[in-house]
């Protein structure tokens, strides 16, 4: 069984959506933020990076969320988290999954940081983040989810930076990316990682 190191309020709950899609149990570790809203001082002895998410299986320790979902896929053997190989969307997918942490997670933390701390969102990352939004709404397509009806890891993976944004009322120019939160907020496997773990936005 593998074990997952877990901040609490963190990306770790996109292992958990998986995990409980799949129906896999796992030993988790919970980590408590620190008063700042850091990652504890533990958290750097499992990883030197110390952050959340890391797995542990046997010998092997790995971090970065998308590269836990990929590897999880091929530990498991499971084939409906991706779209089919040699077909126009598995590409797409592969780039999503990439996108959320290569180039939207810090589009957005430039609006989520001002937002919690209650000041104003720079003009400048409004409009980077409108921009990323926009492009959101136009890959959901018809929906649910980015690939029709099934989550993928991608939709895994947006899950976290998309609750971020609800939280702060950072949605309400965007109602196709707004659904898109609905929808996610209802699949199973989310549903059952934020009961496990809890949300993964912090309250106000
Ligand atoms: N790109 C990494 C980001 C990991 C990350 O920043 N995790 C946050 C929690 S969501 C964290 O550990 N923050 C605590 C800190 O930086 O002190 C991933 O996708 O796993």
């Amino acid at each position: 069984m593998i074990t997952l190191h877990a901040l609490h309020y963190s990306r770790a709950t996109r292992v958990l959506w998986l995990l409980a899609d799949l129906g896999e149990p796992c030993h988790r570790v919970d980590y408590q933020r620190t008063e700042n809203f850091r990652a504890p001082e533990a958290l750097s002895r499992v990883h030197p990076l110390g952050k959340s998410p890391v797995i542990e299986d046997g010998n092997r320790i790995l971090a970065e969320s998308a590269t836990i979902l990929r590897y999880l896929v091929a530990k498991y053997g499971d084939e409906t988290h991706t779209p089919p190989r040699g077909t126009p969307e598995f590409w797409q997918h592969e780039e999503l999954l990439d996108y959320v942490e290569s180039s939207f997670a810090e589009v957005a933390l430039r609006a989520v940081l001002p937002a919690f701390r209650g000041k104003p969102v720079p003009a400048e990352a409004q409009a980077a983040l409108n921009s990323h939004l926009n492009f959101i709404g136009r890959t959901i397509g018809t929906g649910p989810m980015l690939f029709g009806e099934r989550a993928m890891l991608a939709d895994i993976q947006m899950s976290y930076v998309i609750a971020l944004l609800a939280r702060l009322d950072l949605l309400g120019e965007h109602p196709k990316v707004g659904a898109y939160w609905s929808a996610l907020q209802a699949q199973p496997g989310y549903v059952a990682a934020v009961k496990a773990a809890g949300p993964m936005a912090p309250p106000g």
